[in-house]
């Protein structure tokens, strides 16, 4: 079982048009673990329906907007609470975040709740943001278990299943035991670990970039500063029991450029194919 996992995309969709260029159709699944972008997310999915498999994916908090019944086509398929078959195995999560719920149902039907309690209270009212807090926690309880149940339950079992949420679930041995491996996005990097034999794999984030400047010019100004998308995204394979993760990541043609270290700076012009320093 060959994986494309990726997330963070932020509606970066040249992006996604620079992965699919140079992305082979070798994948059983890719898997987007949210933060697809709210207005791009159209374009974005489409450009990913092209790969030759599936695609599995859950809503971040960037998706706040997108509706859960959002139809990206047939290949497509939307993880919330629900368990989709591919190759012996089965992916399940939910979507949304604890500090953005987006249009996830069981969070807007309890947020509701606090919202007509506090119908006449200001916005800074503190009863009224705790009563918020502790809704939002609460829609974070009630997804996961009902998570648990939709994994228990998956004909492929716990033990057959992907999880795939857009923030790292934690203590995942309690309710969803012998779940083997755990996809998510949202904290920005690369990274995988195991816990009580659940391999949890950060696989993000695609919209990454960094600030380059020409290399053989002394004393840049702003305008000589150009950004490159530097994201990254991963490839996993299963085999058996065992998980290989790794991620690549974009390596731009930075003819007469220069990465300027540490330093990230949004708005920057995009460097375009080809441009050359002035
Ligand atoms: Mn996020």
């Amino acid at each position: 079982m060959k994986l494309l996992g990726l997330s963070d995309i932020h509606g970066n969709v040249e992006a996604v048009r620079k992965l699919r260029e140079r992305a082979r159709n070798e994948f059983d699944a890719v898997v987007v673990a949210g933060d697809i972008g709210g207005k791009a997310a159209t374009e974005i999915m489409g450009i990913l329906a092209t790969f030759a498999c599936p695609v599995m994916y859950v809503f971040g908090n960037w998706d706040r907007q997108l509706p859960y019944d959002s139809d990206f086509g047939s290949v497509c398929h939307h993880l919330h609470l629900r368990s989709v078959a591919c190759g012996g195995w089965a992916f399940a999560g939910f979507s949304g975040i604890r500090a953005s719920w987006g249009m996830n149902p069981i969070a807007t039907a309890l947020l509701q709740e606090v919202k007509g309690k506090h119908v006449a209270a200001s916005p800074d009212n503190a009863d009224y943001l705790s009563d918020l807090r502790k809704a939002s926690e609460e829609a974070g309880r009630l997804n996961r278990r009902k998570l648990a149940a939709v994994v228990k339950g998956s004909p492929a079992g716990p033990s057959r299943t992907i999880v795939v949420t857009h923030d790292r679930l934690f203590r995942i041995e309690s309710d969803l035991p012998d779940v083997p491996i755990h996809l998510f996005g949202h904290r920005h990097g690369f990274k995988m670990t195991t816990y009580k034999g659940t391999k949890f794999v950060n696989v993000s984030a695609l919209d990454d970039f960094v600030t380059v400047r020409p290399s053989n010019k002394a004393g840049c100004g702003l305008d000589d500063l150009r950004n490159v998308n530097a994201g990254s995204y991963t490839i996993i394979e299963i085999d058996g029991d065992r998980v290989d993760a790794r991620p690549i990541q974009f390596e731009p043609q930075l003819d007469g450029w220069a990465v300027v270290p540490d330093q990230k700076l949004s708005g920057v012009p995009w460097l375009r194919e080809g441009e050359l320093p002035k």
